[in-house]
């Protein structure tokens, strides 16, 4: 189906093909809560909330959604949305609390019933297995740093397959390694705080190896469903037109986007970035690119607002006078049109996958509405966006907002709403917002 571009006008569901999946999405760490029910092991990301200072508001995931208890609930949310799949992540500790070894059942049990209540309404099952919430307990045996994690992540990977394989439409094996990477392990920031360039790039090869181990072992035990990863991908620009900046913009595309789209798709790290680094390059064999390169069924891009790169500060975003959200992420929907036109051009990709997209903006309940007006409009130009690169013959088949509900924006806490529907803490009451009648419209036309 040749899809025109029609500028200006109204978007609905039906300038997609038919077959399009519509879909929300969310991340176990921060919607479940229960993180001491039912014998789930502690999560670097459980750690991580207890250091003094990690999260802007000193809060936790110990109840965030209580989505653990009240699922039922947020599954008939979904199916009143009318979207027809939900993107989730399995926190792992819940499922195994030690990252090896024995199985919890209750933890299988708990995704056992959503994964059901998900079939009976007809919505498409997408697990993310590793979306951030790690095993403390592989943490302290030196987490993602250490080679031996990568075994113990496949044998994760497997024992879902095998559970869970026959509901599953698509499998993600990890969502967003450079920000596990360089959030995590370089800047500090972000669970488990570590500080050291050397470590997170030795981080980003493990988790690319253990990706592509997964992929490999799923596909070898001979379960059929789709798997993939999930990048985060920000389209990198100069700050102005001087050399310096341009250099600068280049070598953060390398790090941010072509450290893991090459090895991803071209068996290879970018040699510009490798001589960049020196000595903190990760030590790799040619046995190791060609286990990453696996051929993967979907690529996920995660895109949220593009960046600035200056030669005197790395993340400088250029004043462009363009609307911020409340993260302070300009609003530049023709990124994405202008990103996944690349992912296809440039590195081939047959298809991808909008499994992010979305903005957190300060809400207000007036007489118990949410009139969000403006990230109605991030999300309705945002579809656009996604449409004119599709008009332009790039292969997209689903776009995901983010996110279901408010819930635990990582450092930022609570602050920060990105939901659809709006979580009053600690009341924990669901209240769809103006943003999603509207999606419910649009899914419904
Ligand atoms: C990410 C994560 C989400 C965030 C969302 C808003 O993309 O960073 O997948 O967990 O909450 O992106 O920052």
């Amino acid at each position: 189906m040749l899809m025109q571009t029609k500028p200006n006008l109204t978007l609905s569901r039906e300038d997609f093909p038919t077959d399009f999946t519509w879909g929300v999405a969310t991340s176990s760490f921060q919607i479940e809560g229960a993180t001491h029910t039912d014998g789930r092991g502690a999560s670097v990301w459980d750690t991580f909330c207890e250091q003094p200072g990690a999260i802007a508001d000193g809060s936790n995931g110990s109840i965030a959604c209580d989505h653990y208890h009240r699922y039922e609930e947020d599954l008939d949310l979904m199916a009143r949305l009318g979207v027809n799949a939900y993107r989730f992540s399995m926190s792992w500790p819940r499922v195994q609390p030690d990252g090896r070894g024995a199985w919890n059942e209750a933890g299988f049990a708990f995704y056992e019933r959503l994964i059901q209540g998900l079939l009976q309404r007809g919505i498409q099952v997408h697990i993310t297995l590793n979306h951030w919430d790690m095993p403390q307990a592989l943490q302290e045996a030196g987490g993602w740093a250490n080679r031996e994690t990568c075994g113990y992540f496949v044998a994760y990977a497997l024992e879902v397959a095998r559970r869970f394989g026959r509901y599953t439409q698509s499998l993600c094996t990890h969502n967003e390694p450079w920000v596990i990477a360089v959030l995590g392990h370089e800047l500090g920031v972000f669970a488990p705080g570590l500080k050291s360039r050397k470590t997170a790039m030795l981080v980003s090869h493990h988790l690319l190896l253990s990706h592509g181990m997964a992929v490999k072992a799923i596909r070898e035990a001979g379960i059929k469903l789709e798997l993939g990863i999930v990048l985060n991908l920000s389209p990198i620009y100069p700050a102005s037109d001087s050399e310096a900046d341009m250099q600068k913009a280049k070598i953060d595309d390398g790090l941010n986007a072509r450290w893991y789209l090459d090895p991803l798709c071209y068996g290879r790290y970018p040699e510009d970035v490798l001589s960049h680094l020196g000595d903190d390059a990760p030590t790799f064999s040619p046995e190791d690119m060609a286990t990453i390169a696996q051929p993967m069924d979907f690529v996920g891009v995660n895109y949220y607002t593009r960046n600035f790169s200056s030669s005197g500060n790395p993340w400088d975003v250029n004043s462009t006078g363009n609307e911020v959200t409340d993260m302070g992420w300009e609003v530049y929907p023709e990124g994405l049109t202008e990103l996944l036109c690349r992912l296809h051009q440039e590195y081939g990709i047959q298809c991808l996958r909008v499994t992010e997209n979305g903005a957190a903006f300060k809400d207000e309940m007036v007489d118990g509405q949410i009139d969000d007006e403006r990230r109605e409009s991030y999300l309705r130009e945002h579809i656009r966006a996604t449409h004119d690169a599709m008009a332009q013959g790039v292969p997209v088949d689903a776009y995901f907002a983010w996110s279901l509900m408010d819930n635990f924006e990582w450092a930022s806490g609570y602050e920060k709403r990105f939901g659809l529907i709006h979580v009053d803490y600690p009341s924990l009451k669901r209240t769809p917002k103006r943003s999603a009648k509207w999606y419910q419209q649009f899914l419904k036309a």
